[in-house]
């Protein structure tokens, strides 16, 4: 008799959080498929994850400990029992705190992909024990966060399935045919009940080309477009007072400082004709439900958390909450919450934080200096900015890094000590969606691969071996599990769900704005919070809702976006992906520099360069030039990747990434 699948999830860094069905032959997978648990995505996945055998299986996995046997950067290592790299781990790290202080180790992870078993619990009790530098997790949704976090309190938005009901959806600076391809079946459906389809993309998308009206805009100049409509309605009688005096607060501060920004002057800075932010406009002012999917690309520049605020204030200006479909989807992540400190006990540690966009710079400069570099769940050589200082960092021979990773990334090469981890098939995991509503119990389907150990094996062992360990710890996952979840306060049908099920889908139930409110202290929307106004203040000496120029040069007059591509999700499976890299770029722009299609070229700028080839592409708008995110160094010629062409610069809210304020030119190689 066939042996029933296993049922599991996906922890990857995507918003869709499928459920899944694994099918195991002698401790073997032999199959992964969706299975219908996850109602959004009802039982269909991605091909990367259909054929993640590949990634388990990977020639390039990394199955014992090792330690480093030839120079630094050779990539050479020695296989060592567990015990004898766990020893050289621990007592480096007790010896360097010893001498230098526990701020001398840096701990580097963002765990995207992982979820609250591998990620934020035990690591987090160790590092805070040791008294490690605290890493600022800001390479990702840290504007964003802020800006939901600043007008709504983290209040999740519109049910992705509710939005068959309504008449414009507005895709704003999201790609789901990259990053969340369970969106494209629902706006299918939406239109063919009549759907208005706008999307906001530098990009002519796959989506893009198939909308009714594509404002395809300058990097970084959302913000504009947001004020311009948010003036345009208020100017039109089309704001709703009633509902801004409702449920909103800041609306004439907001008001105000749209004032500057008229179609006109909107068309100039962001580059569209008047006339379709115009049209836009009013096709979102006569709608009703309206919805806007704000996705991340938006916020990866000087201006993103600005930007994303105005978008998010949008739906408040026109009053579109309340009917089911109206309003705006963000992240969905707080659907459920949890208290992750209480169940790690480790509070705010009052040791010096490091913005992980900054690696490259705190490595080679910090002070005190970073002598010890511990780096799991990320591979920063491939994600983080500034590429060329994050290797120089890493080369330093006076710099103990460990690597725990799965296989051997970029980042990898340069470890002293290479740790085996364990895939999500492997270990047991707890996930919410960010897109979906769901909470996803994932439990091993094989046993792990080699030497493998999950995470949280590993961090506990070491909180033995450096005598940090309390009686009282909570190590087991299943126990850790549980007490995250009574940390999250369910609803016990919900807890039975999650139990039996393994997922359990449950949308905040409710119309926005009639049964369920922003989670801000008074229930209502802060459209100019005064924490963000002061932070804005602080990070670019100018408030909330203030246009930053553009940082083109005329030696470097391109913007160099990196956007999700379908075959990766960031560097994870890059030892897959067979490459070579091509940037791609505008006719005019190849045109004008004697580019054809094909053509070698060096993009470059004053961080660095990289060396490919061009597709020349009309689906970039002018001016524009893009290189997919997640790239590994054997897939371009000289090593290097976009990250080695993008600033370390820091978004206006929350410390974020500024990947696509990298401005550069491209010539023939
Ligand atoms: N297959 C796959 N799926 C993924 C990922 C992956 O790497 N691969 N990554 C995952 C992760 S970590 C995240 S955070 C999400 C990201 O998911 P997305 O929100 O889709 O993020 P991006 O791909 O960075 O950018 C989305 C779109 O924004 C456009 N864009 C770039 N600059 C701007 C701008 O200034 N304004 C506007 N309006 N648009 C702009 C890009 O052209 C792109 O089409 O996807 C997740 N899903
Ligand atoms: N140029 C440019 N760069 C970008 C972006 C961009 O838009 N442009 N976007 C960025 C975004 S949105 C994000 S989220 C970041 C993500 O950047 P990273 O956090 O570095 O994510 P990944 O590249 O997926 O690397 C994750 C690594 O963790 C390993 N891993 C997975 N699970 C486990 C586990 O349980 N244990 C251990 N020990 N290891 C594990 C995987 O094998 C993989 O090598 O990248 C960013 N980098
Ligand atoms: S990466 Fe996204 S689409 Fe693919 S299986 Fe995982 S959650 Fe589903
Ligand atoms: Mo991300």
């Amino acid at each position: 008799m066939a042996k029933p699948p296993v049922l599991t999830a996906c922890p990857l860094d995507c918003p869709d959080a499928c459920s899944l069905s694994v099918h195991v032959e002698d401790e073997r997978i032999e199959s992964i498929a969706g299975d219908a648990r996850n109602g959004l995505t009802d039982g269909v996945i991605c091909g990367k994850v259909r054929r993640f055998d590949r990634h388990v299986y990977s020639a390039e996995r990394i199955e014992t400990p090792a330690i480093r046997d030839g120079t630094k950067g050779s990539g050479s290592f020695r296989p060592v029992s567990w015990d004898e790299a766990l020893e050289v781990v621990a007592s480096r790290l007790m010896e360097i705190r010893a001498r230098s202080g526990g701020e001398a180790i840096l701990p580097f992870s963002y765990g995207g992909s992982n979820g609250v078993l591998t990620e934020g619990t035990l690591d987090t009790r160790w590092f805070h024990r040791l008294g490690a530098s605290r890493l600022r997790r800001t390479i990702c949704a840290a504007a964003t966060s802020r800006a939901q976090q600043g007008l709504y309190g983290m209040m999740p938005g519109v049910d992705v399935r509710d939005y068959v009901h309504a008449s414009l959806i507005v895709v704003w600076g999201f790609n789901p045919h990259a990053s969340g391809i369970h969106l494209v079946p629902v706006l299918k459906e939406a239109r063919e009940r009549g759907a208005t389809l706008v999307v906001v993309d530098p990009r002519r998308t796959p989506l893009a080309k198939a909308a009714d009206l594509h404002l395809g805009l300058r990097p970084g100049t959302d913000l504009v477009l947001a004020l311009a409509v948010t003036r345009w309605m208020f100017e039109h009688g089309r704001a709703d007072q009633a509902f801004l005096d409702a449920h909103t607060s800041g609306a004439s501060t907001l008001r105000a400082r749209a004032e500057p920004w008229s179609l006109q002057r909107a068309a100039e800075v962001s580059g569209l004709p008047s006339e379709d932010i115009e049209a836009f406009a009013k096709m979102y002012a006569d709608a009703s439900p309206a919805v806007i999917r704000c996705g991340w690309g938006l916020e990866r520049n000087r201006n993103g958390g600005s930007a994303v605020a105005s978008v998010l204030a949008l739906p408040a200006v026109g009053g579109k909450f309340g009917p089911p479909g109206g309003g705006f989807t963000m992240s969905q992540s707080r659907t459920f919450r949890w208290d992750l400190d209480a169940v790690v006990a480790a509070g705010e540690p009052s040791v010096r934080a490091v913005n992980m966009n900054r690696l490259g710079p705190a490595l080679l400069g910090a002070d005190p200096p970073i002598e010890a570099l511990f780096v799991y769940n990320a591979n920063p050589l491939a994600t983080v900015p500034d590429q060329e200082r994050v290797r120089a960092g890493l080369a330093r021979e006076d710099l103990f890094t460990v690597v725990f990773d799965q296989v051997h990334t970029d980042t990898a090469t340069w470890a002293d000590v290479l740790l085996p981890a364990t895939t999500f098939l492997e270990h047991h995991d707890l996930t919410r969606g960010y897109g979906a509503t769901v909470l996803n119990r994932i439990r091993p389907a094989i046993p792990p691969v080699g030497q493998a150990r999950p995470n949280y094996a590993v961090f506990a062992d070491l909180l033995e071996r450096t005598g940090l360990a309390h009686e009282d710890d909570i190590t087991d996952p299943d126990a850790l599990a549980e007490a995250v979840l009574a940390s999250a306060s369910l609803e016990p049908e919900h807890r039975s769900a999650l139990l039996e099920r393994g997922t359990l889908d449950a949308p905040t139930p409710g119309a926005l704005f009639r049964d369920r409110f922003a989670r801000t202290a008074d229930a209502k929307i802060h459209l100019c919070p005064p924490d963000l106004d002061a932070e804005c203040q602080a990070q670019t000496g100018e408030p909330l809702y203030t246009y930053k120029a553009d940082p083109g040069t005329e030696r470097h007059p391109l913007a160099l976006i990196s956007p999700a591509t379908s075959k990766l999700i960031n560097s994870t499976m890059g030892q897959l992906f067979p490459g070579p890299a091509r940037v791609r770029m505008h006719p005019a722009d190849a045109h004008a520099r004697g580019i054809h299609d094909g053509t070698a070229v060096r993009v470059f700028n004053d961080l660095g360069a990289v060396e490919c080839d061009v597709e020349v592409s009309d689906a970039v708008r002018p001016g524009v030039v893009s290189l997919d995110k997640g790239l590994w160094q054997r897939h371009t010629r000289n090593g290097n990747t976009s990250n080695a062409l993008c600033p370390t610069t820091l978004t206006d809210l929350g410390r974020g990434a500024t990947f696509n304020d990298a401005r550069v030119d491209v010539e023939k190689a």
